[in-house]
């Protein structure tokens, strides 16, 4: 093997929601093998914020406004990445939302838009780059997915119904196109240190760590939360050749969560 077939040199990639937290990070770590970074977000205050962030770490990144449920902006914005960086070679679908209420008592309209942006954004975006990975013979699409795409839990009943959607969708999409040379995989990444997760972290008010806080470090086998960072190794052995023969599956970046029964009575 050489290890050149981890190298994104020449690769255009495209990350969507990456102006912060963890798409951030994974187009980051892309830049740093050599891949040109395309990311979207939903306004023009966002899209600066991140391309601020990638030139604060040396990078030049094409930032685009749309929304990744607005299949006609979609479309259209692939078509500019297409005239004004190259044909996208890695999608990485990141832009998702959470919502977390007992689901008797959810709104259908937020349990609506939650797999709206979650699982039929993917889809939209996804169908939108396929054509031309199809015409090259190659391309990857990383779908981020969640612990949520193999656990339930309370107040997440929309996240964890497109979350477990999306990891289908993986499979199906490697399915269907695996042929073209396309893989579709997905990272599970475990409880990330992002503002998705901030309210699971807010210290109380005597200073204690918060009680979901408290219960993640016990369900993790490394104790700690993760941090974006730790999804940038995957993200680019995903990207990469080095993965061609890997199709269709979820790689969990936990920390040990999904293999651990949970911290033992002391
Ligand atoms: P985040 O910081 O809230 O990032 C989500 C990004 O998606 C934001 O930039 C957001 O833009 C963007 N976005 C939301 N709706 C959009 C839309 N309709 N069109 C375009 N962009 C949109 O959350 P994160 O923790 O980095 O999450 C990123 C991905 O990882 C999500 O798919 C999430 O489900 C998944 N994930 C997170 C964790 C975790 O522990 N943090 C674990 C597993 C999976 P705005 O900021 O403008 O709203
Ligand atoms: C939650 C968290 C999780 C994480 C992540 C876990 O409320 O349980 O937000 O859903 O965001 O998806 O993998």
């Amino acid at each position: 093997m050489d290890m050149k077939s981890f190298s994104l040199e020449g690769k255009v990639a495209l990350v969507t929601g990456a102006s912060s937290g963890i798409g951030l990070s994974i187009a980051l770590g892309l830049a740093k093998a050599g891949a040109t970074i395309c990311f979207n977000d939903l306004n023009q205050e966002f899209v600066d914020r991140g391309i601020k962030a990638y030139a604060d770490n040396g990078f030049t990144a094409h930032g685009y406004i749309c929304d990744v449920t607005d299949e006609e902006g979609v479309v259209a914005m692939v078509k500019r990445i297409e005239e004004e960086v190259g044909v996208i070679d890695i999608l990485v679908n990141n832009a998702g939302i959470i919502k977390r209420v007992p689901m008797h008592e959810m709104d259908a309209a937020d349990f609506r838009r939650v797999i709206d942006i979650d699982l039929n954004a993917p889809f939209i975006v996804s169908k939108a780059v396929l054509p031309s990975m199809m015409k090259q013979n190659r391309g990857k699409i990383i779908n981020i997915c969640s612990m949520m795409s193999e656990f339930g839990r309370e107040t997440v009943s929309a996240y964890a119904a497109a979350k477990g959607g999306l990891k289908m969708l993986t499979r199906n999409i490697a399915s269907e196109y695996g042929m073209y040379n396309i893989q579709c995989n997905g990272i599970g990444p475990g409880y990330i240190e992002t503002p998705m997760t901030a309210p699971l972290r807010e210290r109380q008010a005597d200073g204690s760590r918060h009680p979901f806080d408290a219960f993640i470090i016990s369900k993790t086998p490394a104790e700690r939360w993760g941090k974006p960072e730790d999804l940038q190794g995957p993200a680019v052995f995903l990207a990469s050749e080095a993965s061609d023969f890997i199709n269709g599956q979820v790689i969990y970046v936990d920390g040990g969560i999904a293999a651990y029964f949970g911290k033992q009575p002391q």
